[in-house]
């Protein structure tokens, strides 16, 4: 049978559709969602239940003249498949393919670039003061969900925007979940609003009259008047929202497309700041993400064999060390910003909840807060992603290392992630820690190290940020004890007297693979993992760079004032010559969705381009400053 979907070119085309056609579509882009995410992997759960509301919206404007802005935006892709994307979606999240995220250089139908969240209402805002400024006359609407809302800026656009008298629509998108739960006071309260009886009976007063509202006609701000009387009279008094200068409408059920176009209609033409408060089921439609919206929030892409002699991941060895380690030291706590899975921190949760801490996606106040447990005589340990931590920037600056409290820094996801894309690589961490005075930064090159230097930050009275990759890695031997490792010292792992090559990390075992290709070739290295990236092994840095051949570093990280730089820097200051020194990592470029190995490859971090780096040393004569950073 012909589909709905097939018939969409463009979001011109809902304005077409009936009621019944537009429940249809919703129907049949749930199906395409979960086909493609069960091949290519990706995000389910928010997708699956933002369908209505990314329909109503559609349905009543004019995109892209009118601007939609998601938040995350990995519940953007029912507005993909309508935006003329459809017979692309099936390279959803592959190398050169869509992006699981919107994207401005897309479609013009991508209003902003997200991946991080809680941008949504800033972004927003300023679309609508510049719109405002230029005399230009379009809407904005952003599709905010409350995991989002619980964000820093998401409060500070609130903050600002209840003040402007400009048309700006936020639909919080409310299905109490953030990857995991939602948290926190806010959660608190929209929990309330939609499960308080009073309010339930208002909910359904409103959604009475504006059942009864004509889609066009002279009755509409009439009834409309009484709606807002009715919401004022149950739900506005002490509404955070109302009181912060926002018009509040809900809570309405955000599976119910005429509803919400009504509401939205409303909203519109009533001006100012509106918020829309829509209620959503995460997983809708799709019955085992319904009854396990946590666990199908996203979907890997099929396993790849390269996976399988690993049994843990470095999230799990992370969080079962931390687990064991606080248990023999009560001031341990853990910290993390909404991702309590993702981090490998569910298990101390469960066993530990005293002395775990769960902030919301809240990555500023996470640090601040640890600053602050430090102080108090805790030792908290923050885990959150690289790209994640990039938030908190100052700080970890301002209030951590400044003050030079003990906070220690977990970075999962640190290197190229993946099918994500540019806004979940983690590549720029190296280069950002390794500036901050009394930093130490770590780096392990498996599962074993990262206990090793887990145990190590905490015996340090000084800030430390160990980061680890994403994956799989050998499990640490059960009967191992975790040992500490002497402060800034590296370890040489294979001797040679042609050339050396210091890695850090993830890219250690690479290194050591390159060894091998050279050693085919009759070439003898030196390999030596860094292990710190700060403060650096002066003396292996030196011993390396003084082998015949010169000394190539790797990392999985922007060569652009990462481990490399700090290299040559510190050969610089010891007046060694740097003509034979090469840097390898991440170009000057942000690195494109795709899987790892290809990504490895086009960045240059194989064995292969590794070894081809110390030939191309070997064999080129010293010229000054022949060294490259690319
Ligand atoms: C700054 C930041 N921290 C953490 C994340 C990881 N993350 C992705 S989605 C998500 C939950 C978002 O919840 P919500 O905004 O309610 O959207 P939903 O998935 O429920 O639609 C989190 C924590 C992120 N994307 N950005």
């Amino acid at each position: 049978m012909a589909r709905v979907l097939d018939e969409i070119r463009s979001p011109a085309d809902l304005k077409r559709l009936d009621t019944d056609r537009l429940k249809c579509l919703a129907g049949e882009l749930r199906e395409e969602i979960v086909r493609t995410v069960q091949k290519n992997g990706g995000h389910l759960g928010a997708n699956l239940g933002a369908v209505e509301i990314i329909l109503a919206v559609h349905s009543v404007l004019n995109s892209p003249t009118d601007k939609i802005i998601f938040d995350v935006g990995h519940q953007a892709y029912a507005h993909k498949l309508i935006t003329g994307r459809l017979r692309e979606f099936p390279t959803l999240r592959q190398y050169q393919g869509l992006s699981g995220f919107p994207r401005r250089e897309e479609s013009p139908h991508d209003a902003f670039g997200v991946g991080h969240a809680g941008t949504s209402i800033s972004a927003a805002l300023g679309y609508c003061l510049a719109r405002d400024a230029r005399g230009e006359n379009y809407k904005v609407v952003t599709i905010t969900g409350d995991g989002a809302m619980t964000a820093g800026m998401a409060f500070e656009a609130l903050n600002h925007a209840g003040e402007l008298d400009t048309d700006l629509v936020v639909i919080l998108n409310d299905n109490a979940m953030s990857i995991s739960k939602n948290v926190g006071a806010l959660h608190q309260y929209l929990t309330t609003i939609r499960t308080d009886p009073a309010v339930v009976r208002a909910r359904d007063e409103i959604e009475r009259i504006m059942s009864r509202i004509p889609a066009i006609g002279g009755s509409m701000m009439k009834v409309a008047e009484k709606l807002a009387a009715t919401v004022r009279h149950v739900v506005v008094p002490g509404a955070m929202f109302q009181d912060l200068g926002w018009a509040y409408y809900g809570p309405i059920d955000g599976h119910n497309i005429p509803l919400l176009q009504r509401v939205l209609r409303e909203a519109i033409s009533r001006g100012g700041p509106v918020l829309i408060h829509a209620i959503t089921q995460k997983g809708r439609g799709y019955p085992p993400a319904e009854e396990d919206p946590g666990r199908l929030h996203s979907l890997k892409p099929p396993i790849c064999d390269s996976d399988a002699p690993f049994a843990v991941t470095y999230s799990e060895v992370f969080g079962d060390a931390l687990l064991e380690l606080a248990k023999d030291d009560p001031s341990i706590v853990a910290i993390t910003a909404a991702m309590p899975e993702g981090t490998g921190l569910a298990k101390f949760a469960e066993e530990l909840p005293d002395r775990f801490i769960d902030v919301a996606i809240a990555e500023q106040h996470a640090v601040t807060l640890a600053a602050g447990l430090a102080c108090g005589g805790q030792r908290p340990v923050v885990a959150i992603y690289s790209t994640f931590l990039q938030r908190a920037y100052d700080q970890i600056v301002h209030d951590v290392a400044l003050q030079n409290l003990p906070v220690i820094f977990c970075l999962d996801r640190a290197g190229i992630v993946g099918d994500d894309g540019p806004t979940h690589h983690g590549v720029l961490d190296l280069s950002f820690l390794r500036t901050f005075p009394n930093m130490v930064v770590m780096a392990p090159r498996d599962g074993a190290a990262l206990r090793d230097m887990l145990c190590t930050a905490l015996q340090l009275a000084r800030p430390v940020a160990i980061r680890y990759p994403r994956g799989a890695t050998a499990a640490p031997g059960r009967n191992v004890k975790p040992r500490t490792v002497p402060l800034g010292k590296g370890e040489i792992l294979r001797e040679g007297n042609d050339a050396g090559i210091l890695a850090i990390g993830s890219m250690v075992n690479t290194a050591l693979s390159a060894a091998e290709l050279l050693a085919a070739r009759g070439t003898a290295v030196t390999v030596a993992d860094a292990r710190f990236v700060k403060p650096l092994d002066e003396e292996l840095v030196l011993q390396l760079a003084r082998l015949p051949g010169g000394l190539v570093t790797v990392e999985e990280n922007a060569v652009a004032g990462g481990f490399g730089s700090a290299v040559l820097e510190l050969l610089t200051r010891r007046h060694v010559p740097i003509e034979r020194v090469r840097l390898l990592g991440i170009g000057d470029t942000f690195v494109e969705q795709g899987d790892t190995e290809r990504l490895h490859r086009l960045s240059g971090l194989t064995a292969e381009d590794i070894a081809g780096a110390v030939q191309l040393l070997l064999n080129e004569r010293p010229t000054l400053g022949s060294f490259v950073a690319h």
